[in-house]
């Protein structure tokens, strides 16, 4: 019993989120270099352009730009057969709206993807991963705008054109879903370069950008496979199962409605068509979209070959109004309840081994595609002990999902192409701003102030992890 003999294990990270440099090369500047550090209890602030005297620590990252032949040599080491990583669109077109790309940008992914590939390493790319050209927000309002598709289908083209022979493992946008989270403007922000106003319609307003989107994502997937009929083009949500506090069918039926608002994305992506239970609500509410005949005619033609997904916790739901909501918008919906069965990180989110076995045939009933788990892991605040870093209880929550993992493999038959743990390197979290969330198998030495000699060091779950791959997932 094991997984196939190509699977993908490896790791992920984003490229705000790691390269820095963000000025380097010709970047423009994008919506992630705008937002400021936060913390469990404090939201990053969203500034109008860069402030004076505001730290905004995706500026440097943690200097991947400078140090990937380094880094990518320790993901070696590891055995990786895979590394997820975006390409910043402000480096291949700085404001957006450009004619013709910068050429230094297109290079600095040429050397990146030939270093993997020199280390037999399979690129795995997304396209928009929390991360556009700030320009694009100030011209156009973000995806509130039709003409998004276009810029977006020419950076993919663009892209796609470039690295036809490098890069077979393609996906759209990042998280598609988490910008139904509406009580936390930052997901509009992040997704889709919205900012919301005062007492608009946040619903409809995410609808709409979701509809460019989607349109976008399937022109994308049509011209990919034109471009190279080889390439493996999929979407990417965020997978967070939802699951009825009781057995009142109240709950079960609430449960399901919110599990819809994840699923709707994929279900879009899966099929090239509106499911019939958003058409029925969109016409409760009243909403009338800017959707053309010839968008839905591009959706059908433009179904994704795989669902690419990220899973870290789970959601539970009640409709009984005395049981207390978490209230807790970083993650989840704001009406999600505690689960009593499972535990927390010190961040806030459950830990749901199960949940990734039950997520995985969810999609796999539903849609009978191949699936990618392209982000699981444990975000904690690691110590530097004598120059180690003991991450036992990381090696526990990945052992754990892994295992869950295999069995829905082994036993229930899901069609999985491969594994990549989140921030397999630290990488600046994505919801605070901090560095003390450490997700890597490698340490960097950065702290929330930007302070740090930006030193690489192997965790113990780096051994592991190497040992895991090794064995291709048995006896883990
Ligand atoms: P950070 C919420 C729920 C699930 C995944 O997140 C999420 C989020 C956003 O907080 O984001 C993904 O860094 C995302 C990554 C991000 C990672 O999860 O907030 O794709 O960019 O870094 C972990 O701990």
């Amino acid at each position: 019993m094991a997984m196939k003999e190509n699977f993908l294990w490896g790791g992920a990270v984003a490229a705000h989120q790691v390269e820095g440099a963000c000025q380097a090369g010709g970047k423009g500047l994008s919506i992630a270099d705008v937002m400021t550090a936060g913390s469990r209890t404090k939201a990053r602030e969203i500034t109008d352009g860069i402030v004076e005297g505001k730290y905004y620590p995706n500026h440097e990252g943690i200097r991947f730009y400078d140090f990937y032949k380094e880094d990518i040599a320790l993901f070696a080491e590891m055995g990786f057969k895979c590394f997820r990583t975006s390409i910043a669109w402000s480096r291949i077109f700085p404001n957006g709206d450009e004619e013709t790309p910068n050429e230094e940008g297109l290079r600095f992914y040429d050397a990146l993807f030939d270093e993997l590939l020199s280390h037999g390493m399979e690129p795995v790319v997304t396209l928009s991963h929390f991360e556009m050209p700030f320009g694009l927000v100030k011209k156009y309002r973000g995806w509130r705008s039709r003409e998004m598709i276009g810029f977006f289908v020419r950076f993919a083209e663009t892209v796609m054109e470039r690295y036809r022979d490098k890069v077979k493992y393609w996906m759209t946008f990042n998280e598609i879903n988490n910008q139904m989270i509406l009580s936390n403007g930052i997901y509009a922000f992040t997704n889709s370069g919205i900012l919301f106003e005062e007492g608009e319609d946040r619903l409809k307003t995410v609808y709409q950008a979701a509809h460019y989107e989607f349109v976008a994502s399937a022109m994308t997937v049509k011209l990919g496979h034109e471009i190279n009929p080889e390439f493996k083009i999929g979407c990417m949500a965020a997978a967070t199962p939802v699951y009825p506090r009781t057995c009142n069918p109240d709950d079960v039926l609430l449960a399901m409605e919110e599990d819809r608002k994840n699923l709707f994305f994929t279900d879009v992506h899966a099929r090239g068509r509106y499911p019939s239970y958003v058409k029925m609500d969109w016409e409760r509410r009243g909403y009338v979209f800017d959707i053309t005949p010839e968008d839905l005619a591009a959706m059908e033609q433009g179904c994704v070959d795989f669902i690419g997904f990220s899973y870290y916790l789970s959601s539970v739901m009640s409709a009984d109004p005395k049981v207390e909501k978490l209230g807790d918008d970083l993650a989840a919906s704001l009406d999600a309840v505690e689960n009593p069965y499972l535990e927390m990180t010190p961040w806030g989110w459950t830990i749901d081994p199960k949940g990734l076995r039950y997520v995985l045939n969810q999609y796999y009933d539903r849609y009978q595609l191949p699936l990618f788990v392209v982000e699981n892991g444990f975000g904690y605040e690691d110590r530097l002990e004598d120059g180690q870093i003991h991450d036992g209880n990381r090696i526990e929550y990945l052992g754990n999902h892994i295992r869950q993992m295999v069995m829905a493999v082994d036993e229930d038959g899901v069609d999985l192409l491969g594994y990549t743990v989140w921030g397999c390197i630290d990488p600046v979290s994505f919801g605070t701003g901090e560095m003390r969330k450490r997700y890597g198998f490698i340490y960097v030495d950065k702290d929330d102030e930007g302070n740090g000699s930006y030193r690489r060091i192997r965790k113990d779950s780096f051994y592991w992890y190497r040992d895991v791959i090794a064995r291709n997932g048995v006896d883990v």
